[in-house]
């Protein structure tokens, strides 16, 4: 008789051990200077909080907008833990933050808050963010077409060995639409050979279809897709964003939409020599990525993005793909823009995998198969760490 191990023990222990590659973030590494942030003030002026904070208070946004950064996040920090609780999933995160730095999480104001973060070296800080966070390493989101990032790049600078870069294309494609193809894959190839990018990255909106004769699409197809697989990365195609819903909030302003996904079957099924990163921003998209996912072995679903990134969402989008794909996907990335929301995102995901794992496991025990700790160790790994690495193709 197999040794019958304690599952729900072992995976949640295997789970809370397990380092994982964040593999898309907007965090920079130190060595891009003033790009990447970190801190309270930041933390609370979080876009996310920012729409949260228009719901609660009779503030405008126009009136908001005219505050400096630290009046922002007095107010926010008043109006969303102070006034009212921090249910919501980007409050609750401020404050398993503050928690997990030893900071006090009901506090009346942020004196204590400031003061810590002020005395921090950003050095230190960072190691031990990335050890609370049982993160190994993270890929930014690297825009070649943004003045200040440019700059931090054209002055040699080279990221700690714990950022990795990825290239992300939206700028370059909207601004360079009417370029030829020439020209545009000229400049992938310089900021590829510059930034070493794991892969290249694009968010779509929720009209996206390919093939067509919109210029992202052309550009795509002409430029990008041959550049990928000149330097063997795979293309992120993030799909279902609506552009600024409400131009008022800025970057809490795009909202989300349904997507044709026939654009990546066409897109899958037509450059069978590339590979594909995916992920779709609307939940009734979720089901059609992993029948795609069964269909083409290069396509990578990854993650629960952005207005997916909460439990009850998570938990679905995760059970179906465990369900359809095996261990053989992505479950998640942190698309963190503020260092120290790592501590919060990496624990709400390790808190809503491990008993979905769990589950897994018990149905195939009752099913005739036991699994020992060195089979979820395995799978743990592939899903945290080694899919993405085989899938770009490089140890990161
Ligand atoms: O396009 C993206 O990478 C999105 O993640 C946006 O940056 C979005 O504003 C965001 O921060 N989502 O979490
Ligand atoms: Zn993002």
């Amino acid at each position: 008789m197999p040794h019958m191990i304690d599952i729900a023990a072992v995976v949640e222990k295997v789970v809370a051990t397990t380092p994982v590659l964040d593999i898309h973030t907007h965090l920079f590494a130190p060595e891009l200077g003033a790009l990447g942030l970190w801190g309270i003030d930041n933390l609370l002026t979080y876009h996310y909080l920012e729409a949260e904070l228009f719901r609660s208070s009779s503030i405008s946004p126009q009136q908001y907008w005219r505050l400096e950064k630290a009046a922002q996040a007095d107010l926010i920090w008043r109006t969303l833990f102070v006034d009212n609780t921090p249910v919501s999933e980007a409050t609750r995160g401020v404050v398993a933050v503050l928690s997990a730095l030893g900071l006090d999480p009901a506090a009346k104001n942020l004196k204590e808050a400031r003061e810590f973060f002020h005395g921090l070296s950003l050095a230190d800080h960072l190691t031990n963010v990335l050890r609370i966070s049982g993160v190994s390493s993270v890929v930014m989101t690297n825009d070649p077409l943004d003045p200040n990032e440019a700059a931090e790049w054209s002055a040699g600078h080279e990221p700690d060995a714990r950022f990795h870069a990825a290239l992300r294309l939206d700028r370059i494609l909207a601004d360079l639409r009417e370029k030829p193809a020439a020209d545009v894959r000229k400049i992938l190839d310089f900021w590829a050979a510059r930034m070493k990018p794991l892969y290249m990255a694009v968010s779509l909106l929720d009209s996206f279809l390919f093939p067509s004769e919109e210029p992202a699409s052309r550009l795509l197809a002409e430029a990008v897709l041959p550049a990928c697989r000149d330097w063997n990365i795979p293309l992120a195609l993030m799909i279902g964003v609506r552009r600024q819903v409400n131009p008022d909030l800025r970057l809490a302003g795009d909202g989300v939409g349904r997507a044709d996904l026939r654009s990546v079957e066409s897109i899958c099924s037509q450059f069978r020599g590339n590979r594909f990163l995916v992920t779709v921003l609307s939940r009734e998209n979720q089901h059609e990525l992993c029948v795609y996912a069964r269909k083409f072995a290069n396509l990578m679903p990854f993650g629960c993005w952005w207005f997916l990134n909460n439990p009850s969402i998570v938990e679905e989008i995760t059970r179906e793909r465990l369900e359809m794909l095996g261990v053989t996907f992505i479950p998640q990335h942190s698309d963190a823009r503020i260092l120290e929301q790592l501590i919060y995102k990496w624990r709400n995901t390790r808190r809503t995998l491990a008993p979905i794992l769990t589950r897994s496991y018990e149905l195939l025990a009752q099913d005739g198969r036991q699994v020992n700790e060195e089979d979820i160790h395995r799978d743990v790994k592939r899903l945290f760490q080694s899919n993405f690495e085989s899938f770009v193709n490089r140890i990161a």
